[in-house]
């Protein structure tokens, strides 16, 4: 596919982000001075655009800086630069790192996806699923959200959608034995991914948690040094209760990255920059609507063009 209908969906897919980001900079952008009022209004527009107020104070420090430097003018519209670079400098944080050693992958390699309920996990693994077969992998899906019958059914309709194998287990069943037979199933497949869906659970209750804790273990039995990863699922229009939800997954499991999905149906996608700047964890992927190729490996100067372009 052509970068420019991937980056174009990227830019509709975050156009609700873009619009309210742009609503409320647009008339300190318009200033033909900056003053301390214009300041105080880049900070009240950054803070209801979701960027918290540490990034929010990154920014402001770092445009005026460049003000004092006078490497931007003092007006709006060179104002609107700094912002701009300064949001890519700190998503640029965020990029998952590139392997230089390109150290070939373990077999199988195991994937958790965590996350609250309603999250986007079950989809995200579907389009995860879809992608990597896409370019040649041999993935297998884990269905081992046991709590509800419609849960593995949605797993089983995004396997097949994704023209991959799963693996289901009972339902009420141990979800950590779900997983153990599933690197089991891997082996003997010889797939070389295995994406493992889990139950929506709070962040706050310590039993639900401590379940993903034993499939954690449980995986490191099966195949040493499993899961490789574990990504936390978040939904974007949570807003700032998604800071909370990374910081105590991250607590309890050791998150190796993060997925931001419903870029596309929210105004509050500077959650991204917030959580970019307060967690050193790489964004995996971006997800930006509800279809197989809605998602994207994030990345931080296409975002920040696609959030603050004009
Ligand atoms: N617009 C939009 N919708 C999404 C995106 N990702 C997921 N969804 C929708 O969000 C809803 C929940 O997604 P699921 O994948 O079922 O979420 P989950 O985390 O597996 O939920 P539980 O298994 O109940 O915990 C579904 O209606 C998805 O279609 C996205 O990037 N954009
Ligand atoms: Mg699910």
């Amino acid at each position: 596919m052509a970068e420019g209908r991937f980056f174009g969906r990227l830019r509709s897919g975050l156009q609700k982000t873009r619009q309210s980001l742009k609503q409320s900079l647009e008339s300190v952008f318009n200033r033909k001075r900056v003053d301390a009022d214009t300041l105080e209004e880049l900070e009240e527009a950054l803070i209801m655009a979701d960027l918290g107020v540490p990034a929010t104070q990154k920014v402001l420090q770092e445009v005026d800086h460049l003000v004092k430097q006078k490497t931007i003018d003092a007006d709006g519209e060179s104002l609107r630069d700094g912002v701009v670079a300064t949001v890519r400098h700190i998503l640029l944080e965020a990029m998952p790192p590139v392997e230089a050693d390109a150290a070939p992958l373990p077999q199988p390699w195991v994937l958790m996806l965590v996350g609250v309920n309603g999250a986007g996990k079950t989809t995200t693994l579907g389009k995860l699923a879809y992608q990597m077969r896409e370019a040649g992998a041999k993935p297998l899906i884990a269905a081992a959200d046991t709590f509800r019958a419609a849960a593995i059914e949605q797993a089983e309709i995004w396997a097949e959608r994704a023209g991959v194998e799963i693996i289901k287990g009972q339902i009420g069943g141990d979800a950590a034995a779900v997983a153990f037979d599933a690197v089991r199933a891997a082996q003997a497949r010889q797939a070389d991914r295995l994406l493992i869906d889990t139950a929506g659970r709070l962040h706050t209750k310590v039993h639900l948690m401590d379940e993903l804790k034993k499939m954690q273990r449980v995986l490191d039995r099966a195949l040493p040094g499993a899961p490789h990863e574990i990504w936390l699922v978040l939904d974007a229009t949570t807003g700032q209760n998604g800071v909370m939800q990374v910081q105590q997954f991250h607590e309890c499991l050791g998150l190796t990255g993060l997925v931001l999905t419903k870029l596309d149906s929210t105004a509050k996608g500077g959650i991204v920059v917030q959580i970019a700047d307060q967690f050193g964890l790489p964004i995996r992927y971006i997800g930006i609507g509800e279809g197989v190729e809605d998602l994207r490996p994030f990345d931080a100067a296409e975002f920040a063009e696609a959030l603050l372009a004009q």
